[in-house]
């Protein structure tokens, strides 16, 4: 059975804030592994650019550290050459929603058999605290000095309208909530969202742990998450924000496996030439 410091690496010279939200996540993602009996040899990260997408660098497995906002296209072609590993996508939310938009979008719609676990701190934190698309309006930032003048992205109503395969939301700053809600995203079979909300304490002074606890509840067991009209609803609130898994569909059919290279041979294609 693994332990979550089965997954550090030795002497790693973490760059993140003392107080940083990503470490939780950090945390949360090790014991999530650990309890699943992952092996750091089935399991690949694979990230943009970005203070969240620095932990490839943190975390042991394979590893995939790409451009800004391309951390899904490298994620699913992973899945596709090799369908036997682990695949996670994880990178921040300008990264994810802002230059990588586009790819969310078109991931979802394939349902490739990944988990995307989006470091949410509503800021760009790498690039010292301007607004992401996440960041909310009317928020003063290093940048927008007269505060930001649009409304936030939404991901999970997103999400939900484009009928994503699991859609859920935690909180960094909740371990336990986090550590099964990754545990459910990675065994889901098909593409997962998991938004996390990320206190981002050097750049973002608004939305800090105390204003995620005060503006979040968690969803209650009575939930049916595969209910896409109540989760549309969960997802477009505004008051406070559901934290839980909102959504589910598991009888969409998933990319890889539609694949023509795995019609009749499961081999995955990364081994064929090697085998005899
Ligand atoms: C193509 C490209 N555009 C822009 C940048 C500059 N850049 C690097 S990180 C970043 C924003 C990071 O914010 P986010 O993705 O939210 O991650 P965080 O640092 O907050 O974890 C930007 C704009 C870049 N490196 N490459
Ligand atoms: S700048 Fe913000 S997101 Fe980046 S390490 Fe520091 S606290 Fe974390």
């Amino acid at each position: 059975m693994f332990q979550p410091n089965d997954y550090d690496i030795p002497n790693a010279d973490i760059a993140w804030c003392p107080g940083c939200g990503n470490f939780g996540i950090m945390r949360a993602l090790k014991t999530a592994l650990a309890q699943l009996n992952l092996s750091p040899q089935n399991v690949v990260i694979v990230s943009g650019i970005g203070q969240a997408a620095k932990m490839p660098q943190y975390v042991k497995a394979h590893m995939f550290n790409g451009l800004h906002g391309r951390s899904l296209p490298a994620a699913v072609a992973i899945k596709m050459a090799n369908p036997e590993l682990v695949v996670i996508a994880e990178s921040g939310d300008g990264c994810s929603y802002g230059e990588g938009g586009n790819h969310f979008i078109h991931t979802i719609r394939k349902n490739p058999d990944i988990t995307n676990i989006v470091h949410n701190n509503q800021i760009y934190g790498l690039t010292k605290g301007q607004a992401s698309p996440t960041t909310m309006r009317g928020q003063i930032t290093t940048l927008q000095i007269d505060g930001v003048y649009v409304d936030p992205f939404n991901p999970i109503a997103v999400a939900v309208a484009l009928d994503a395969s699991f859609v859920a939301r935690t909180f960094s700053g909740y371990l336990d909530l986090t550590v099964e809600i990754f545990k459910q995203a990675i065994q889901h079979k098909g593409y997962a969202l998991v938004d996390v909300f990320q206190p981002c304490v050097s750049f973002n002074k608004l939305n800090t742990y105390e204003w995620y606890k005060e503006n979040t509840y968690i969803l209650p067991d009575s939930y049916d998450p595969t209910d896409r009209v109540q989760a549309f609803r969960i997802a477009t609130e505004t008051k406070k924000f559901a934290l839980g898994v909102i959504y589910k569909n598991p009888s969409k059919p998933v990319f890889e496996e539609q694949l023509i290279a795995y019609k009749t041979n499961k081999t995955p294609i990364a081994y064929r030439g090697l085998i005899a």
